[in-house]
């Protein structure tokens, strides 16, 4: 079902004992929004935050997981390691992973359904990038992403999907997309879903947005009717910001 969800993607910040500091603060602040809380540390840090966590309602997730069961696969870690451990949910199609780690759209594919194959949960991000927008081509960019990677999948499977819109300019730039870019994008794919799955899989989609979200701008993008929360970055380091961006609906 469609629920206000704000995720914290740490990307490759805090080494154990700043994961320590932070999820001490984070315990500290007040929750008083609906919105579900989630955390992604980085995968070092996984067990430790969810064990720190598991008496809370922050929900402990990974950002990024590799397509295959187990195998030679140097560096990589599984759905069902990261099952084995706790984590339930994970950040797949960032655009970092597919700027520079090559993640394409077969990849991603592949990632969702071993999640999905996991009974995990997944994130899916997407979004366009600058010269996209420049030329007027956000939308088919982001319809062709959504379809590549999650096109092949029954309707039902759609349950276990919350998806985030990061358009690639906004993302770590300190230029967020208007309220009502994200708003007009999110009604988009909304719209994608339903013509291809009908009106329960759009209506009950949740849909975040992500880029330079932070306390000043939270408030006025969570009030777009599409808009479901957000996946926040660089103020998901700082429990107080982190916190006035999960209480700001
Ligand atoms: C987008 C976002 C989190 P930031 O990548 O996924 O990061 O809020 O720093 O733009």
């Amino acid at each position: 079902m469609r629920q206000n969800i704000v995720a914290g993607n740490w990307k490759m910040n805090n080494d154990l004992a700043q994961t320590e500091t932070l999820i001490t603060a984070l315990k500290e602040q007040q929750h008083t929004s609906n919105a579900e809380v989630m955390i992604a540390p980085p995968f070092t840090n996984l067990w430790n935050a969810f064990e720190a966590l598991r008496q809370s309602d922050i929900e402990v997730i990974a950002q990024n997981m590799h397509f295959a069961e187990n195998g030679a696969y140097t560096g990589e870690i599984s759905a069902g390691m990261l099952k084995s451990i706790g984590i339930q949910t994970v950040i797949l199609g960032h655009s970092e992973r597919r700027a520079y780690f090559n993640e394409e759209d077969a990849i991603l594919a592949k990632k969702v359904d071993a999640a999905l194959a996991n009974d995990m949960r997944i994130i899916f991000c997407f979004g366009e990038e600058l010269a996209d927008r420049k030329s007027g081509n956000e939308e088919a960019v982001v319809e062709r992403q959504i379809r590549k990677a999650l096109f092949h999948l029954e309707s039902i499977a759609f349950k276990n999907i919350v998806l985030a819109y990061e358009p690639v300019w906004a993302i770590g730039t300190g230029e967020t997309a208007s309220p009502e870019q994200a708003q007009d994008m999110h009604q988009f794919i909304r719209k994608t879903l339903s013509n291809k799955y009908g009106n329960g899989v759009g209506d009950n989609m949740s849909i975040l947005y992500g880029g330079s979200v932070k306390p000043s701008n939270a408030k006025e993008i969570f009030s777009k009717p599409d808009v479901d929360g957000g996946l926040i970055g660089g103020a998901a380091l700082n429990a107080e910001d982190f916190y006035a961006i999960v209480n700001a609906f």
